[in-house]
């Protein structure tokens, strides 16, 4: 028997924003498909199901006005989009569940959400992923379309260069250094880098020899997103979001909170920005630890960055 590649959340009757599930991947027709990608691979055996992997399951409870019964999110006139979420177009936005976890294969949840991401952009469909830590884009980004050359954007505190990890190279360190292996990325972008973590002075070597930009938080403070996205070049774009790139006032809920973040009015910049460049072919949130949550304030932040996200794709023309 073939194993599902995805599942339904247990009890839940609507997906992220109130969308339907669908977890048909064969007969999904979707502009803009959501997925839960929960479990990365660990470094020590006590993280295989780790604070981030709950996150997929409370987003959907807990994203500002999880709108079950009224989708206020979705029909309301959204000041940060100048309109609707979808502007009424016929968009079509599905939920796909969670990706499945194999007990007796923990590696099988990549494989599978590699196949999931495949046949997701396969459709032309945008991929909005919710982790899990920072290694479950690295299946997502082995799925990417093998044509032209994908610039890869990662708004991040740390720089996820490590080769490996207790002899695990596929951890929340490592998904930049697998990404700049793969022949179908190409230029990389990082931008929200400061303080200490995943970089050692080897990791920066190998992210300059790479030809990685390299731009620190401050940065960004100091020239601004628009001077940022005049550097990245057009055509197609996967944005890969690391919630400790963002300032911990506004995203709290993070292992590594650092200070000095990019603020709520930049990360609307760049996605809007990055939007209007070129295709943005799908983006992942990732990292968001609810153990640290207070208030609702990084979900409230998070439900955001994806509302700005589905209607900068759709004001940027990519479904009609
Ligand atoms: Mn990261």
């Amino acid at each position: 028997m073939k194993a599902k590649l995805t599942e339904i959340p247990r009890g839940m009757d609507h997906g992220l924003l109130g969308f339907q599930f669908c977890t048909n991947l064969d007969e999904l027709d979707a502009n803009i498909a959501i997925l839960g990608i929960p479990y990365g691979l660990p470094y020590y055996p006590n993280e295989l199901s780790n604070d981030q992997s709950l996150t997929p399951n409370l987003l959907r409870q807990n994203a500002q006005d999880g709108a079950w019964h009224e989708p206020r999110t979705v029909e309301h006139f959204d000041w940060d989009l100048q309109g609707s979420l979808l502007q009424n177009k016929n968009i079509k936005v599905f939920d796909c569940g969670n990706v499945t976890f194999d007990l007796s294969d923990p590696r099988q949840h990549y494989i599978r959400a590699e196949k999931v991401v495949e046949k997701i952009f396969a459709a032309q469909t945008s991929l909005i992923s919710i982790g899990g830590d920072h290694g479950i884009p690295i299946p997502i980004f082995r799925g990417l379309p093998k044509g032209e050359k994908i610039t890869l954007v990662q708004v991040d505190a740390h720089l996820d260069w490590r080769d490996e990890i207790n002899g695990e190279k596929e951890g929340y360190s490592s998904g930049i250094r697998r990404a700049s292996e793969m022949e179908h990325i190409g230029e990389i972008f990082q931008i929200g880098l400061r303080g200490v973590g995943s970089g050692r002075h080897e990791e920066f070597e190998a992210a300059k020899r790479y030809g990685a930009h390299l731009i620190s938080a401050y940065e960004v403070h100091e020239v601004g997103v628009r001077s940022v996205l005049e550097r990245i070049p057009s055509g197609p774009i996967y944005l890969t979001l690391d919630a400790d790139g963002l300032d911990p006032t506004i995203m709290p809920a993070v292992n590594a909170p650092t200070p000095g973040g990019l603020n709520w009015v930049q990360i609307r910049e760049l996605i809007h920005g990055l939007t209007k460049k070129g295709r943005v072919l799908g983006m992942d949130l990732v990292e968001i630890s609810p153990s640290f949550e207070g208030r609702r304030i990084t979900f409230v932040h998070a439900e955001r960055i994806i509302c700005n996200f589905i209607g900068a794709s759709v004001r940027a023309g990519y479904f009609s």
